[in-house]
């Protein structure tokens, strides 16, 4: 093929009814690659993805020549198109899905201005994923994390003195950036627990640092033995974490913020908070568990996700006991097993022990 003949990317039929696609081509390694990934996304039903690398794979077998490098698919329909990049804009947005986000893109929705047009159609969650969206796709580092869980000890405490906390998620398995900081809560008397997250979550409110919060009340009938499903009671939260410099970190139950301050918390989007915000909008998971179920949720909750589900495959599969976050069911014997410790679980499923930084699957 000569350099004019050539088809250019930027040239390439976006249907490929409207292109030639040869049995043998010129990108046998990387469309191969890209069935594979096409493959396991179909069968994790994830339509989007199969459709992208489908659609990515189908693009190179048309491809009149070898490409020479990632930067020259850019360009190429479907292979970090258009399409793909508005549902990845999308779907960063805390309440929306991968569904939601391809349901708005056939409705026309492109960017986050077109998004802002039909705000009264969006869910509460979505509001406020799209209000705070700029500060929620920054990572979380570490260092806030640790002021995201001093903030809800000093919250927590003022009702249950002696309450446990646990940080869990990512930064247990030595994260040093997250999406977002997890926490598991626990006390030996279980009334202790009752009524505290919404404790809790009425203090924060009243403080101006809760910007969303969604309670989940926990559902004891969903402690069976084969649900996977996690009934633990949680807090989905979008707290306002006031920056290290702000008075409002050394000491937070002396309220040493003046009027400006409060105003900016209660209002965010008010013009005068752009250019001082002393604020960051970070994304907190907050869960409850009874003593007796503890272990388990510490382990379901540190992750990683794909750990998680090797952990439950093999439990099920090669010994038979049906492990969630609230225990561990034995199905030859039809009973719990009890574990106050994670080593304790590791043993009852004949496991070595793994820490946490070992989880990272
Ligand atoms: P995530 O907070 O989603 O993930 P992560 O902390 O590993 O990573 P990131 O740094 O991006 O925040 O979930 C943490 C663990 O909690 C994960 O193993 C799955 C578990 N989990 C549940 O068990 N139930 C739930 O409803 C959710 C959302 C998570
Ligand atoms: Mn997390
Ligand atoms: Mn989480
Ligand atoms: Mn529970």
């Amino acid at each position: 093929l000569s350099a004019a003949t050539e088809v250019r990317c930027s040239q390439m039929p976006t249907y490929a009814c409207h292109r030639r696609t040869p049995l043998n081509h010129h990108n046998q390694t990387i469309t191969n690659a890209l069935e594979i990934l096409a493959r396991s996304a179909f069968f994790q039903e994830s339509d989007v993805r199969y459709l992208g690398f489908t659609r990515a794979a189908s693009t190179l077998k048309a491809l009149p020549y070898k490409l020479q490098s990632v930067n020259q698919a850019k360009d190429l329909p479907w292979c970090g198109g258009h399409c793909m990049i508005v549902i990845q804009l999308l779907t960063g947005i805390y309440g929306v899905g991968v569904r939601t986000a391809q349901r708005w893109f056939k409705e026309g929705i492109r960017n986050l201005s077109d998004l802002k047009t039909m705000e009264c159609k969006l869910t509460a969650e979505q509001v406020s994923g799209l209000r705070h969206c700029k500060d929620l796709q920054q990572q979380v580092t570490l260092e806030e994390a640790e002021r995201v869980g001093q903030l809800v000890k000093d919250t927590l405490q003022r009702f249950v003195p002696d309450v446990h906390i646990t940080m869990t998620g990512g930064f247990r398995r030595g994260k040093e950036v997250g999406h977002d900081v997890d926490f598991l809560i626990t006390h030996p008397n279980e009334n202790a627990l009752s009524g505290l997250l919404e404790d809790a979550v009425g203090w924060l409110e009243t403080q101006g640092l809760l910007l969303y919060h969604h309670l989940k009340k926990r559902k004891p009938a969903l402690r069976s033995a084969s649900s996977s499903m996690d009934s633990h009671e949680t807090c989905y939260a979008i707290v306002a974490l006031p920056s290290s410099s702000s008075p409002w970190n050394t000491d937070i139950e002396v309220k040493k913020c003046n009027s400006e301050d409060a105003e900016r918390i209660a209002h965010p989007e008010s013009p005068n908070s752009l250019n001082s915000r002393t604020w960051k909008a970070v994304r907190v998971d907050l869960v409850v568990t009874p003593q007796a179920e503890h272990a388990y949720a510490l382990l379901g909750w540190t992750g990683s996700k794909h750990f998680e589900r090797e952990l439950r495959r093999y439990s099920l599969r090669e010994k038979k006991l049906s492990l969630n976050s609230h225990g561990l069911y034995d199905l030859e014997k039809s009973c719990f097993l009890p574990a106050q410790t994670e080593e304790e679980i590791f043993l009852h499923l004949g496991l070595q022990y793994l820490p946490p930084s070992d989880r990272n699957a």
